[in-house]
């Protein structure tokens, strides 16, 4: 690996900046040799209504894993992110709004924002909605989003965002889990010129007997018609008509749940991870600060969606704490053509990017030309995030987007980790193109072997994390023994992020993906068990094992092995119709790229499907087998060769 390119410390660049190859290193090592004196410093950038007395009360032993951060500590969330800025800059811009057709944009100042947002915690409050109670979320990228999380933070309710790509199906299933009354949504989202009929799906979700909702309150996007439920279903523009704009703020415990954000894990149901008030903030915005270089007046664009947890953290909340200018994008990179990104880059003169490999993959499958005339001259720093960056499209948006001029962040984290964990600070990490490189403060990462053994110097391993830090997630909702089960039984001691990973002589690290059975399609995680029993419901369908494959703009995309029922075929036609199913089922990340029939999994003599021979054969790779021995009827492997979709 010693043709591996560096790029240096731009040292001009690091005389102005926050964080400097110096100023890390001297803080890091604070950060983990006094995490209590650190973190009482760093949270001095929250306004604390009751100053707390303790920092740090964690463990992570698996018969007591409680998290704990600034626990006797009060503040509110949108007090933070709104009414303390009024004074020195209620007039700037919080929000750049900018919609799907390029004619469509809107600034929205701290002011305003914050008028919307009391107006809107107090609709909620005159509808019932109390501290601690559950909001579901299910909007497009419309200001309105940042509102009702906002106003929600402010009367202490628990907001739970469910991607507007997600089925009805999966939709119910989360507002169910959550113990949700309150739903807010929209009558249609519009992306890349389409209608997204989400109210729609609201109803359909809401036909379901165990989803229990009171209201349903309905922002009006597209002007579109829907149905309508008398009593249960509001209109946004009516309930903010009479809303007065007075709405003291709840005082919150740093321990108060603040959102519920779910995500796929390898068994079972998505998992509903518990951010918490002081901690999740606090860790948001150091990172947003710090990362991006986040300097007064810049103008800042993080291209995620809020559904996300790059959302809540990158879009809404970080930039917010720290009085930022942030730009949400209701559109995609390729409407109404591929050189959007540039054009608002332009339009906007935005000078932090962050975006994901996939989209960049997708651009540079274009050509260099794919941003057309833009003046991108604005920019000073680059983001990516979701997924592993690969170097020939780490080098392609440097050199295409940064013009060879910006430091490129690398962020790994997870929803789990509520913020960025490892990262080149911009002017203080030289880069190499592919690794995410250095821990953030008070982030210790590990490198174990399978039995749980650390291992030192430059090595491959599984990704643990030794300490806690402010921004983790405490619990999966209503169900403590499952958090404690999937990232603490694992590797004692740990937390266990469920990456793989290398360390190299420079101790620097580079992802290398799942070692679990998540897989990670354009940068959205995608449990195989979900998509596995999305297809057994289909009634042709025996048995489906679900596995992940190398897919050049996506990164990984979804293979399927199918076995049918007795006396069904498969057919060109039936593989589309189980691609329309789980679409229908999950929703459109879902969709499977690829669908093998065979008559016969390789199985074990106890009937375990052997994953590893189907991942091996998806990727085209069935020279390194490995042992099959063990399988109960080896012959198979044979077929599911000769048969397989992915020839690369
Ligand atoms: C923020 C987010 C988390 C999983 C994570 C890892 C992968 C994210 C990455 C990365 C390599 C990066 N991942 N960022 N892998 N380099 N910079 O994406 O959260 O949706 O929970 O996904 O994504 O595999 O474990 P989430």
């Amino acid at each position: 690996m010693s043709d591996i390119k560096v790029y240096p410390v731009d040292k001009e660049g690091a005389k102005s900046a926050w964080i400097n190859e110096e100023s890390y290193q001297q803080l890091y090592q604070q950060s983990v040799d006094s995490p209590d004196v650190f973190w009482a410093d760093q949270a001095k950038r929250l306004d604390w209504i009751t100053p707390f007395t303790k920092v740090k009360n964690t463990s992570f032993d698996p018969h007591n894993v409680s998290i704990r951060w600034f626990e006797d500590g009060e503040l509110n969330v949108s007090q933070n992110c709104l009414d303390r800025h009024l004074a020195t800059r209620g007039d700037q811009v919080a929000i750049i709004w900018e919609g799907d057709s390029p004619d469509e944009s809107l600034n929205i100042t701290y002011k305003e924002l914050h008028e919307q947002v009391c107006k809107f915690a107090n609709a909620l409050k005159a509808q019932g909605v109390k501290k601690g109670d559950v909001v579901t979320i299910y909007l497009p990228m419309i200001p309105e989003a940042a509102v009702a999380m906002l106003a929600c933070t402010r009367v202490g309710a628990v907001h739970s965002i469910v991607f507007g790509g997600f089925s009805p199906d999966a939709l119910a299933g989360r507002i169910e889990d959550a113990g949700s009354h309150f739903v807010i949504t929209s009558d249609e989202g519009l992306r890349g010129g389409k209608c997204v009929p989400l109210k729609k799906n609201v109803d359909l979700a809401l036909n379901n007997p165990n989803v229990k909702v009171e209201h349903v309150v309905v922002i009006k996007r597209t002007g579109g018609d829907v149905a309508w439920s008398e009593g249960r279903d509001l209109w946004y523009h009516e309930l903010m008509a009479t809303a007065s704009a007075d709405c003291p703020v709840e005082v919150m415990n740093a321990e108060d749940p603040m959102f519920i954000l779910y995500t796929s894990g390898s068994t079972g149901k998505p998992k509903g991870l518990k951010h918490t008030t002081g901690g999740y903030l606090l860790y948001a915005s150091m990172t947003h600060q710090y990362v991006f270089d986040y300097k007064d007046g810049d103008i800042y664009w993080c291209t995620a969606d809020v559904g996300w947890v790059t959302g809540h953290s990158y879009i809404v909340y970080g930039p917010l704490a720290n009085g930022a200018t942030t730009l949400m994008f209701e559109g995609v990179p390729s409407y109404p053509d591929s050189s959007r990104f540039g054009r608002v880059i332009e339009k906007h003169k935005v000078n932090q990017f962050y975006t994901a490999p996939t989209a960049i993959r997708a651009l540079m499958q274009q050509g260099e030309d794919v941003l057309g005339d833009s003046d991108l001259s604005s920019l000073r720093i680059l983001g990516s995030v979701g997924e592993p960056i690969n170097p020939e499209a780490w080098e392609w948006y440097h050199r295409i987007f940064g013009k060879g001029q910006c430091p490129i962040v690398d962020t790994w984290w997870q929803t789990e980790t509520g913020g960025i964990m490892i990262v080149p600070l911009p002017y203080a990490t030289a880069a190499k193109p592919g690794s995410a490189t250095r821990p953030f403060f008070g982030v210790q990462p590990r490198l174990v072997d399978n039995e749980g053994t650390e291992l030192a110097g430059a090595t491959e391993g599984n990704l643990v994390i030794a300490d806690s830090w402010p921004g983790q997630a405490r619990s999966i909702w209503g169900d403590h023994e499952r958090f404690v089960q999937t990232y603490f039984s694992t590797f004692k001691g740990y937390y266990f992020t469920g990456d793989g990973c290398r360390r190299d002589g420079d101790d620097y690290y580079w992802i290398t993906g799942r070692v679990d059975d998540v897989i990670n399609v354009s940068g959205h995680r995608m449990g195989t068990a979900e998509v596995e029993s999305a297809l057994v419901a289909h009634p042709k369908v025996a048995e489906a094992a679900v596995v992940g494959y190398p897919h050049p703009i996506k990164g990984q995309g979804i293979y399927v092995y199918l076995t049918l029922q007795a006396g069904e075929d498969g057919s060109e036609e039936l593989s589309k119709e189980l691609k329309a199913w789980v679409r229908n089922e999950i929703g459109p990340i879902a969709t499977p790229d690829l669908i093998q029939f065979a008559p016969g999994m390789p199985k074990t003599r106890s009937g375990k499907i052997m994953r590893r021979i189907l991942r091996k054969i998806a990727e085209d790779d069935f020279g390194a087998l490995g042992d099959t021995s063990t399988l109960a009827d080896p012959s198979v492997v044979e077929d599911l060769i000769s048969n397989r979709q992915n020839r690369l």
